[in-house]
This record gives C-alpha cells, sequence and structure tokens, in this order.
C-alpha cells in the first residue's frame, strides 16, 4: 500500500471496530454506524501522539495505520529500550543485541504466568507462551498450539524460542526433571547445528521444530525434535569470512592437553576447514556442550567416539591429492597429507590405505565384474568432501535421535503439545546456491501458513458468515511458491528432472531451460549480460539471485558406494551403527532413476511440518533485526521498513484491528456461556434447543449476549462488558465472533 493509499485509506482503530482499512471494492460503512459516547472516547484515545509514541503497546492503536506510522512507532520503542509490541494477532520482536537485565528473569516469567489477564500485561514473548499455554484447554476441547518465529537471519528467531522453553520449563518443576533435559537438548543443537555467517554469531544452520509434550494437567512430562535439512557442505566449505560449525572450534578451545594429543589438536594447528573468522562466544562452550551430553545420557565413552570422529573430520580437511605421472595410476598424497590421512584414518578407525584406496579410486560394476578406476585429483578431493559431509551429517542425525529417546515422554503419558518452530531466517549473499533456495523457500512456506492462515481464511470466513467486511488486500506469496515448488515446470521439478538425466550437469544448459519453461513468470528473471549461469527470485522478503553452478551435484547429493562399506567396517563403535545396516545411499549402483533428491526430501518434509502447523492452534512473532551489524541502540529505519513490509504487518494490523480473532460454534457459545447467564429464561431456552438448527442457535446466542451478558447493542454487534473489560460480540450464521478484550480506558 502506498503512503497516499493509506492516508486515503485512513486506520483501523481499535476495540474492534471496524475502521477504514484499505477496502477493495465497494466502501462499507464503518461499523459500528453510530459509535456511543464510550467508545468514540476509546478512538480518540488511540489517535496517533507523536509525544507518547513509544506508549503505544498495540499496533492496532496506532492512527492511522501506516507503514510510516509503524515504524515510527517501533523506532520510539526501540530508543525507549521496549523491545516488544502487538501487532494484533502477531508479536513484534525487536532484537536489543544486547543484554538486557531482568527481561527474562524468573519473577518476570511469574509475573506473566500468574496475571489473570496476561495480554493486558506489557508485550512480551512470555504472553505468546502463556496464551498458547492457556489455550491448550481449549474453548471446549484441548487444541494443540504452535508458536511459529520468524523473521530474517540474526533477527531473533532461536533466542526468542530458547526463552519460550525457557519460560515452559521454568513454570515448573518435576519429578524428574524432564524440563532441565528439554533444555539441555539446546546447547548440543545449536553446537552441531549452528554457525558463524556473515549476518549472525550464531546463525542456524538447519531447521527445528520441537514439541512440548503436556499431559493431562498440563506439565510438561517430555519433548521431541524435529530436524530439517542441515547445510552439511558447511563442513567441508565455508563461504568466505564465514565459519564451520561451533563444536570444532569449541573442542580446539576447551580440549584438555590429553585430548589435544589424542585428537591431534595441537596448539597452533591449522586446519583448512577452520577458518579463522571473528571470534564468537559459543566457542567458549565446550564445557557446556559437554554437560549438557552427559546430563542427556551421552556417557564418556559416546562422547569420546563423537569427538574422535569430529577430530577425523578434521584431519580429512588437510588432506591434498597430486595428479599422478601416468593418468591409469591414482593420485598420490601432496606433502605433508600423508600424515593427515594416517591421523584421518586412526580416528575414524579404519585402515588408512584402505581410506585412501576409497578417495582415490572408484569401482565400476560392468555386470558382476567389478573394475577399478582412478578419480581425478578434482574427485578425489569431491570424494573427501563428501566423506566428511556424510560423516556429519549422520552425526547430526544420530543425536537429534540420541536426544529425542532421551527427552521424549511415552506415548499413553502426553495427550497435547505446544510447538516451537524455528528456522533458518531468509538469506541474501552474493552467492547463492542451493542450501539459500532451500532456506528462502522454507520460509516462503512460512509466510505461506500466514497468508492463508490469517491474511486470506479468516477474511473469508467473515464473508462466508455474513459479517459486514470489506477485504484488506495482502500480498499473497503463492506465486513464488508456484514458481518453485509447481508441477511439472517449478524450479524444484525442473531441478530434478535435470537430475535424473544420466549426464553431466550443465549449468547453462539448465539455465536455457528453465528460461523457457518460466519466462513468463513473474518472479523470476536472469541478467543476460552475466557470465555466470544464474537465477534470480523475487521472493516476498527480497530478490535473489541463485547461482546454478554446483546445484545439480548438491540436489544429487551422491556417497559412493566405497565411503559407506567403508565407514561400516569401522572400528569405531558408533560408526558402525549409523552406517551399519545403511544401503548406499544415492549411490551409483542405485539407478539414478530413483535417486532421491535433496529438494524432493525437503519438500516432503516441509510439507509434513505445514500438515502439523494446519492442524494447531498458531501464534506468530515475527523478530526484527533493526540493523545489518547486529550492533546494539542502532534503528535503521530502511533496513526494519523493508522487514515490515515483507511480512505484511500493516495489512496484519488492519485485519486484526476490523476483526474478530475469537470465533466460537454457536453450540459453544451456548454451551459456554448460557448456563451460566444466570437467566431462568435461558437456561429454558438453551435446554430445548435442537442442535443444529443455526436459527434457533442464533437467537438464542443473541438472546445470551443481550439479557444475560449484554449491555448494548451497537447496529449488528453486542458490546459486552465486564469490570475492566470490554468486547464486541457479533453473530455470524454458524458462530459468535469476538473482539479480543480490551481492557477500558
Ligand atoms: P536468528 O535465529 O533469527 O538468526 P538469533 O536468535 O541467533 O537470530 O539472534 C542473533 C543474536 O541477536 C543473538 O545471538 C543475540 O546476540 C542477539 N539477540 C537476539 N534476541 C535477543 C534478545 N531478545 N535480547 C538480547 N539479544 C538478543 V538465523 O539462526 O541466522 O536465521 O539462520
Ligand atoms: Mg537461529
Amino acid at each position: 500500500m502506498t503512503s497516499e493509499e493509506s492516508k486515503r485509506g485512513g486506520a483501523a482503530n481499535s476495540n474492534g471496530s471496524f475502521g477504514k482499512a484499505e477496502r477493495v471494492g465497494k466502501e462499507v460503512a464503518s461499523h459500528p454506524p453510530s459509535l456511543d459516547d464510550s467508545l468514540v472516547g476509546d478512538l480518540r484515545a488511540f489517535l496517533i501522539d507523536e509525544d507518547h509514541l513509544h506508549t503505544y503497546d498495540d499496533l492496532t492503536k496506532v492512527n492511522p495505520v501506516t507503514p510510516t506510522t509503524v515504524l515510527k512507532c517501533l523506532q520510539a520503542r526501540y530508543h525507549a529500550q521496549v523491545f516488544y509490541t502487538h501487532a494484533g494477532c502477531t508479536l513484534v520482536a525487536l532484537n536489543p543485541f544486547q543484554p538486557i537485565p531482568d527481561l527474562y528473569s524468573l519473577d518476570v516469567m511469574r509475573e506473566y504466568h500468574n496475571a489473570p489477564q496476561p495480554q493486558e500485561s506489557k508485550p512480551h514473548i512470555f504472553i505468546v507462551a502463556e496464551e498458547a499455554y492457556r489455550n491448550v484447554q481449549g474453548q471446549l476441547e484441548p487444541v494443540n498450539q504452535s508458536l511459529v518465529v520468524s523473521g530474517e537471519s540474526g533477527a531473533g528467531k532461536t533466542w526468542t524460542s530458547r526463552c519460550l522453553m525457557k519460560y515452559y520449563a521454568t513454570s515448573q518443576d518435576t519429578v524428574d526433571h524432564i524440563e532441565k533435559r528439554v533444555l539441555d537438548s539446546n546447547p548440543i543443537m545449536e553446537a552441531f547445528g549452528n554457525a558463524c555467517t556473515l549476518r549472525n554469531h550464531n546463525s542456524s544452520r538447519f531447521g527445528k521444530y520441537i514439541q512440548l509434550q503436556l499431559d493431562r494437567s498440563q506439565f510438561l512430562v517430555g519433548a521431541s525434535v524435529q530436524t530439517y535439512l542441515l547445510e552439511k557442505t558447511r563442513v567441508a566449505c565455508q563461504p568466505a569470512n564465514e565459519r564451520n560449525f561451533h563444536i570444532f572450534y569449541q573442542m580446539m578451545t576447551g580440549a584438555s592437553g590429553e585430548q589435544r594429543k589424542e585428537w591431534k589438536m595441537s596448539h597452533g594447528q591449522r586446519f583448512n576447514w577452520l577458518p579463522k573468522a571473528a571470534k564468537t562466544l559459543e566457542e567458549d562452550c565446550f564445557q557446556e556442550t559437554v554437560e549438557a551430553m552427559s546430563h542427556l545420557g551421552i556417557n564418556s565413552e559416546k562422547q569420546a567416539e563423537i569427538f574422535r570422529i569430529l577430530a577425523g573430520i578434521l584431519q580429512l580437511g588437510n588432506i591434498h591429492f597430486d595428479a599422478p605421472l601416468n593418468e591409469s595410476e591414482p593420485c598420490t598424497l601432496e606433502g605433508q597429507s600423508k600424515e593427515y590421512l594416517q591421523g584421518a584414518a586412526g580416528l575414524l578407525c579404519v585402515p588408512a590405505v584402505e581410506l585412501q584406496a576409497c578417495l582415490a579410486v572408484r569401482t565400476l560394476m560392468a555386470g558382476k565384474q567389478s573394475i577399478l578406476k582412478p578419480c581425478s585429483r578434482s574427485e578425489c578431493g569431491v570424494r573427501r568432501d563428501c566423506l566428511a559431509k556424510v560423516l556429519y551429517a549422520h552425526l547430526f542425525e544420530w543425536l537429534t535421535m540420541f536426544i529425542n529417546n532421551s527427552i521424549c515422554a511415552d506415548n499413553s503419558t502426553w495427550c497435547n503439545f505446544i510447538g516451537l518452530l524455528d528456522v533458518y531466517g531468509f538469506e541474501c549473499f552474493q552467492m547463492n546456491n542451493l542450501e539459500q533456495l532451500c532456506i528462502n523457500y522454507a520460509n516462503e512456506k512460512l509466510q505461506q501458513h500466514f497468508v492463508a492462515h490469517y491474511l486470506r481464511a479468516q477474511q473469508e470466513e467473515y464473508v462466508l458468515e455474513g459479517l459486514e467486511w470489506s477485504f484488506v488486500r495482502y500480498q499473497d506469496n503463492q506465486s513464488c511458491l508456484d514458481l518453485i515448488e509447481g508441477n511439472p515446470t517449478g524450479v524444484f521439478p525442473l531441478l530434478n528432472e535435470e537430475c535424473r538425466l544420466n549426464r553431466a550437469s550443465d549449468a547453462g544448459k539448465f539455465r536455457v531451460r528453465l528460461e523457457k519453461e518460466l519466462s513468463g513468470r513473474g518472479n523470476i528473471s536472469w541478467d543476460k549480460f552475466s557470465k555466470e549461469p544464474h537465477f534470480t527470485v523475487a521472493h516476498y522478503a527480497g530478490r535473489v539471485s541463485y547461482q546454478i553452478e554446483g546445484m545439480m551435484e548438491k540436489n544429487k547429493d551422491p556417497v559412493p558406494p566405497e565411503i559407506i562399506a567403508l565407514l561400516q567396517g569401522s572400528g569405531n563403535p558408533l560408526l558402525c551403527q549409523v552406517f551399519g545396516d545403511q544401503e548406499a545411499e544415492n549411490s551409483a549402483t542405485r539407478g539414478l532413476s530413483k535417486v532421491v533428491t535433496v529438494v524432493a526430501k525437503f519438500k516432503n518434509s516441509l510439507e509434513s511440518l505445514m500438515k502439523i502447523l494446519h492442524s494447531t492452534t498458531p501464534h506468530y512473532t515475527r523478530c526484527i533485526k533493526p540493523n545489518p551489524d547486529c550492533k546494539p541502540l542502532t534503528f535503521h529505519k530502511k533496513e526494519v521498513i523493508m522487514q515490515l513490509e515483507a511480512c505484511g504487518i500493516v495489512e496484519t494490523i488492519h485485519i486484526s484491528a476490523a476483526g474478530f480473532p475469537i470465533r466460537i460454534p454457536f453450540s459453544g457459545f451456548i454451551q459456554r456461556y448460557g448456563l451460566i447467564s444466570g437467566s431462568s429464561q435461558i437456561k429454558q431456552l438453551v435446554h430445548n434447543l435442537e442442535a443444529g438448527d443455526n436459527d434457533l442457535l442464533r437467537s438464542a446466542v443473541e438472546a445470551i449476549v443481550s439479557t444475560a451478558l449484554g449491555r448494548r447493542s451497537i447496529g449488528p454487534m453486542f458490546r459486552v462488558e465486564s469490570e475492566s473489560c470490554a468486547s464486541l460480540v457479533h453473530c455470524g450464521k454458524t458462530k459468535a465472533f469476538l473482539t479480543q478484550r480490551k481492557a477500558l480506558l
């Protein structure tokens, strides 16, 4: 919406009355047509007051709601050190980039946990936590909840998820200390799954959905973690000025003298795969990681096996091959590489000769006969990297499984869950590849969940239910999702097809194919003059150019069968366990038509996640990064407004301000309020109701609202007041719609 349009559109006001948000189609008379005095009073109070912008704790109160007023309000609050603000159904969390004393203390947690109406306390992430917790009990029956935290890289999603977990874990003290174990999963997963990037010194390189399992009395009895696509390429290839996963640095910093010797990590030892970009705090957390592992039940023997694998990976990174003099011979080891190869073999508990052969020689099958073929120098490098990646990815998977076994409650003991979603944020680097395409695709999916659940479905329901409502226009990112995943000509299906064709990957050809199939779409483009084959996607959060070179190989992700066989024979029990009965995945022996590509797997796992999200009541938190340099006390308007626009915050505020977030089917409403209404006439009516007749049910609801609970009818709505709160009730065709209860001014 342009600022001109928004000026014309005016603002939605609070108190749930229909304001003049940007409307499509006929201009519907705003509700209520004749505002009574108290509502006018409320409205006046909400008109924007420049001097007190920081006091607006809900952006629906800002009037007019425009990108500029919303931005000004958030900026004023940021400078007043107020970092949370409601935006109707969502919570906006500004990243302070510095610890704020007492913001998350135990006392504050208790305050929110014990508040009779937490939503009337100061905006805080704990309100979201508490609301979800109370909502589990549902209006009529328990409902699972999801807390969806979104925002770009470095915006504060992981921090927020950690706060939420702490809140739930702290608000109860169970006998077997399950809450401590659930919390202990965090330092482990972050040590193995996070890394320092240009955007965030503690960037999550995997997606995570954790379900906190609650029993009938709403006690936390366990949790389960689902992870999504770890960026394993980082193990063997770190983008310029970025780092490898934290755990490697933690080992380097925290190892004892004895461990150093065993892991071949002497002081000053240089590892090619440990670039020294700026030091991060996470690097000093070795002890914390080890303690968390022990606490979760990973005994010291298993830990030793894990660390030996990691140390072995670092040795692998220092191995280089020389091209042989005779092409029919395998490549030879360069300089000190022999030493590193022996080091790696020792740590991975495999014979050094077999390791070398596995990296330098390929086994081809001709019928039942196997033929040995030396690999080129670059192929040796690819195989070495592949070994490191497959080791790390399997180790990460094993850890996730172990954590789940340690914290997951028995199915018979829990009945509901609160899910916390923390995925990698939207990314746009100078060079973007398949990893970024997957990360950004995940963010598109989440945005679509928000659009579908809130912006579209809610409004469609108002219209269906016959409420007077004129549509608030919003940015729908469905076309971008169609571009990426749509069958058969989306980027993913085309990429998969290319990978299934048994030919050498050719980036140039793939680009031409993309252009042929997709050039009619508005959200993909190409720079014709660029030498690097690439394509640019206009995502909801910005345009990103993806280089095609390397994309097909990453998508195929082949693992030579010799590597699997080597690891299956390892003397390290953990490696044996992990690779034990594994078929050589995506190997040459499986045939290319059966290859399960990376994007196919990722798409499936995200679809399962979306199904779970759709079956729960979602709560959205939008994390905003106030500046790209991760500095405290720095608010860059341009960056912030781009983030606000990308996630559709202004539209959200309009819909929230004018909408009815609480909806209860008539029968539920009658059950809930009818019998407590106190009126014998209504009680009689409720008893005589024939279920299923909506007209009758509706009259009963109206009777309850107007005679028992209600005070005044305003047009088609009723204003229901208690001593401290007011809410508007609107009867649709099958449901009663309620505005959020607001404190009376
Ligand atoms: P992200 O999860 O959104 O990025 P993080 O949660 O890792 O971002 O936050 C980045 C950094 O910002 C943290 O390491 C903290 O230093 C700081 N920070 C965030 N929230 C707060 C807060 N409420 N108070 C103080 N400092 C905070 V990424 O994982 O990159 O998408 O893939
Ligand atoms: Mg994160």
